[in-house]
This record gives C-alpha cells, structure tokens and sequence, in this order.
C-alpha cells in the first residue's frame, strides 16, 4: 500500500510584526509537524492587503515573515515554503469560490464584524468581507487534510469545509474537505494589558504584544506591567486570565506544567513568577531572532527559498483549478 502523507496547509499574513501568539498559536506547531505530514507554509501577502498596507512596509515584513519560518526551524527542504502572491491559482480560486459562497455566510463571520468595526464602514473592503473565500481557496488547492491555525480561525475553517462540501455535491467528489489542528497549548495567547482579548499584532498598544522580534530587555518590561489581579496566587484558572497566560507563556516556552508551577510558586505572589517568565521567553526567543535576522540580509538565499517553494506550490495548485474548471463547465484550453 503506498503510504501517501497527509497534508498540511497554513499562512500567516504580513500585515504587522509577529508576536509570540503567532509563534505558539501557529509556527511552533507547524516545526512539530514537518516529518509526519507533507506540509505547505505561505506568507499570505494577498490577505494582508484586505486592509491598507504601506507597500514598503508590506514588501519588508513579507520577507521578515519567511525569514522567521525559517528561523523558528521550519525547513524549507522538507516544507514547501512559499509566497500567496507567487501562485496566481490562489487567486483564481477565489473567484470561482466566491461565486459559491453566500452574502449571509459571509457576514456572520466574527472576524469580519470585528474587523469591520474597527476600521469603520467607509474603509471596508469588498476584500475584508470576501477573505473567507480567498482563505478557503488556499487550503482547498493543496487537498489539505489538516491546517494548525489559531482558534480564532475556526469559523473560517468551518466555511472552508461547508465550501468544498457544497462544490462537492453540486458536481462530484473534487475538494477534499480539511480539519482544523489545534496544538496542545498556546492555542491562544492572550493580550497582556486586557488578558480577555486575543493577542495580536495589530493592536495599537505595544505593551498589549511581545513581538518575536522584541530585544530581552522590552519583553522584561512588557512581561512586568503586564496586568493581573490582586489575588496573588498562582493558579491556573478562568478567575484569572492574566496569570492563567502567563502560566501558557511559561509552558509554552519551558513545557513546565500548571501543576509544576502552582507548587513552586506556593505563597510567593507575582514578582518571581513573572521574571521567570521574561527569562523563559527571552532564552526561547533569542536563537530564533539571531538566525532571522541573519537570514533577512540573505536576499540571495531568501529567493532560492521563495522561488522552489513557489514552484512546488503551482504545480499542485493548478492541477486543483484546472479540475474545478472542468467540472464548472469551462472550456479546456
Ligand atoms: P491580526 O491581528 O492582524 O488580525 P493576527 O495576529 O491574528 O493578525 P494572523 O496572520 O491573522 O495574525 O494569524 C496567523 C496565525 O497566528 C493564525 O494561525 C492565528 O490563529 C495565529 N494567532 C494569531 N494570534 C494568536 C494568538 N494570540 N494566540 C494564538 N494564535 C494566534
Ligand atoms: N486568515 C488566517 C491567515 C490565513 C490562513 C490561510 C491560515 C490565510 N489563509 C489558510 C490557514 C490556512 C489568519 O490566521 N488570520
């Protein structure tokens, strides 16, 4: 029996810095999952500009963004490793799919409504409401079976697989309909200054994130006025969201337990407990920010990396769209 790996599929748009929910939500998984399946990471540079990007800033964080894959130790030789914008089937799908995809399913997306609020109604892109689509295409072009993301994500993993269901039924079995991975912890990390919110990179308050760029002395400062409450007990527990983060940080980057920790911390209050955390971050971070930033002045072996990738991904990604076009009733170049 020919023993085919399963796929993986997941990205991350370059529309900010990287923060450490991005790296235990999302890439320090991916790292964990690169023998055991056939695995394709992106920089969903199309994503990004959903909302307004400043096309410098764009051009420098999309290459940041592969540079840290890279550096958190996804191997570009056993992943394929590539750029959303360099595979036009991306794009191609999106419009096929969005011909599929209703205005109400669309609008109920919580992603959207709270990116819509934001932003206010005036700035709105056709493309902020659409990106479910555009999201659905990515996954369903590689015959996805499994994509680690964020539990942020898992609304729109669920219109991905009602999608590919849907242009299943109408035609015949094409899509293969895909999973969401969820990691163990660091499923969602949460904003440091209001510990009921998700981290992330967009926030306007830099104390809210550490970046996974952030130098060892500004994640001492971030960790320290991080809020908690006035309970003063270590204890992992829905009461209090700002330690119970903590304590994700600090298994996240040690794998020490909650149960570990409650006991070494017994009757020590905070101070102790949130310096271990900074020095846990901060000696997990380091290596990792040391190969990236070698890594991004390497625009040579950046290309090589991005250009493989990219070739890789087509070849796939257009064998999908060919067959939905087929199906659709298209006439076969
Ligand atoms: P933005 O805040 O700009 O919407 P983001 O920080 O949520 O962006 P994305 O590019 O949308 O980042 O997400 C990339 C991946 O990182 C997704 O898999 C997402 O689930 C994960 N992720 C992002 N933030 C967190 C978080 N705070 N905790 C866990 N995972 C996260
Ligand atoms: N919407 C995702 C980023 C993303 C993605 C994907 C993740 C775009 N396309 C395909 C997994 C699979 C987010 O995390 N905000």
């Amino acid at each position: 029996m020919e023993d085919k790996k399963k796929v993986i599929f997941s990205g991350i748009q370059p529309s900010g810095n990287l923060t450490i929910g991005n790296y235990y939500g999302a890439i320090k998984n991916w790292v964990k999952l690169q023998d055991e399946y056939d695995c394709f990471y992106c920089v969903v540079d199309m994503h990004a500009i959903t909302v307004r990007q400043e096309p410098k800033d764009l051009r420098r964080r999309t290459l940041e963004v592969l540079s840290l894959y890279v550096a958190a130790g996804v191997d570009p030789d056993k992943n394929t490793l590539f750029i959303q914008s360099h595979v036009p089937a991306h794009a191609e799908i999106a419009w096929l799919l969005n011909c599929y995809t209703y205005i109400g399913e669309l609008s109920r997306m919580t992603q959207f409504k709270d990116k819509s609020a934001r932003y206010g109604d005036a700035s709105v892109s056709a493309g902020l409401f659409d990106y479910p689509a555009l999201m659905a295409g990515d996954i369903l072009l590689y015959n996805t079976d499994l994509v680690p993301v964020g539990i942020d994500q898992k609304q729109h993993i669920e219109l991905t697989r009602d999608l590919a269901e849907r242009f299943n039924n109408i035609y015949s079995p094409t899509l293969t309909i895909p999973e969401i991975y969820l990691g163990e912890t660091g499923a969602k990390v949460m904003d440091l200054q209001e510990p009921t919110k998700k981290m992330s990179k967009s926030s306007d308050n830099p104390n809210s994130y550490i970046l996974m760029m952030d130098p060892a002395e500004v994640i001492r400062k971030k960790i320290s006025r991080s809020v908690t409450d006035s309970i003063g007990v270590v204890k992992y527990s829905d009461e209090q969201p700002g330690i119970k983060n903590l304590m994700t940080l600090l298994n996240c980057a040690t794998g020490m337990s909650f149960e570990a920790m409650e006991k070494k911390y017994e009757g020590q209050g905070y101070a102790q407990f949130k310096i271990d955390v900074a020095e846990a971050l901060i000696a997990d971070l380091e290596p990792i920010q040391k190969r990236a930033r070698e890594l991004v002045e390497d625009k040579e072996q950046l290309e090589a990396i991005y250009r493989k990738g990219a070739d890789k991904a087509s070849a796939v990604a257009n064998k999908t769209v060919r067959k939905m076009m087929k199906k659709i009733g298209f006439i076969p170049r």
